[in-house]
């Protein structure tokens, strides 16, 4: 099975599962700097030319949350629920509000003062961050309330729901999202940082493409 990352956010949520599983993969890394991404090779696998990809036999999966949940069939993990169907409705309504809502609400924070640095892209864009408030504050709001009392976002456990919706939240300090009057989602991301996957997903050994 093998594994096509940058050094990004997406591909961040199945590196850390795949660690805290104990997955075996070949973990290929991709350099999107030099092209990496637009090649004939990557794009008949990831038309979209985005990360992450995984390729598992006869099995090409692009989206991170259905990658994740390949990687959860395959581990026997409950972090995607295949028992209980109404676990697996719930994390499935977090994965998409990811999508749809909250990766919206905090991607600009996260391109602007993350993914600019990462691949030296220049400086912030300050007046898309001042625009992105007011979309922010409404999803933190709806996320902050939905998580008080729990330490999960689904299931009552940890689920890949966590793991999306935390990815690009985790730099919330550095990317100056407004979450200081949020104080369950800042709990949360603090809990999410005691998982050893999660605080360090990278792997030590990765292979350039
Ligand atoms: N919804 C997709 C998002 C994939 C995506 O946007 N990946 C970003 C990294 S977080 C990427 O490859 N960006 C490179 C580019 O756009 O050139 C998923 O969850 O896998």
């Amino acid at each position: 099975m093998k594994i096509y990352w940058i050094h990004a956010q997406a591909p961040l949520r199945v590196l850390a599962l795949v660690k805290h599983l104990g997955i075996e993969a070949e973990l290929v890394r991709i350099d999107p700097v030099t092209g990496g991404l637009h090649t004939p090779e990557y794009k008949a696998i990831n038309p979209n030319k985005k990360a992450p990809t995984l390729v598992d036999g006869e099995i090409v999966l692009f989206e991170s949350a259905a990658i994740m949940a390949h990687l959860c069939i395959k581990a026997g993990s409950d972090m995607w629920p295949t028992e209980n169907l109404e676990e697996q409705v719930e994390v499935l309504r977090w994965l998409t509000w990811n999508e749809g809502h909250w990766t919206p609400a905090v991607g600009p924070y996260y391109v602007e003062k993350i993914v600019k640095k990462t691949f030296n892209m220049g400086p912030p864009d300050v007046t898309v961050l001042e625009k992105s408030e007011k979309n922010c504050l409404k999803y933190a709001k709806v996320l902050d309330a939905h998580l008080a009392g729990k330490d999960f976002a689904a299931a009552g456990r940890l689920t890949v729901a966590d793991f999306s919706l935390g990815s690009m939240a985790r730099y919330w300090k550095e990317a100056d999202m407004p979450f200081e009057n949020f104080p369950n989602i800042t709990r949360w991301l603090d809990g999410l940082e005691q998982i050893p996957a999660w605080k360090n997903p990278w792997p030590a050994d990765e292979k350039v493409a």
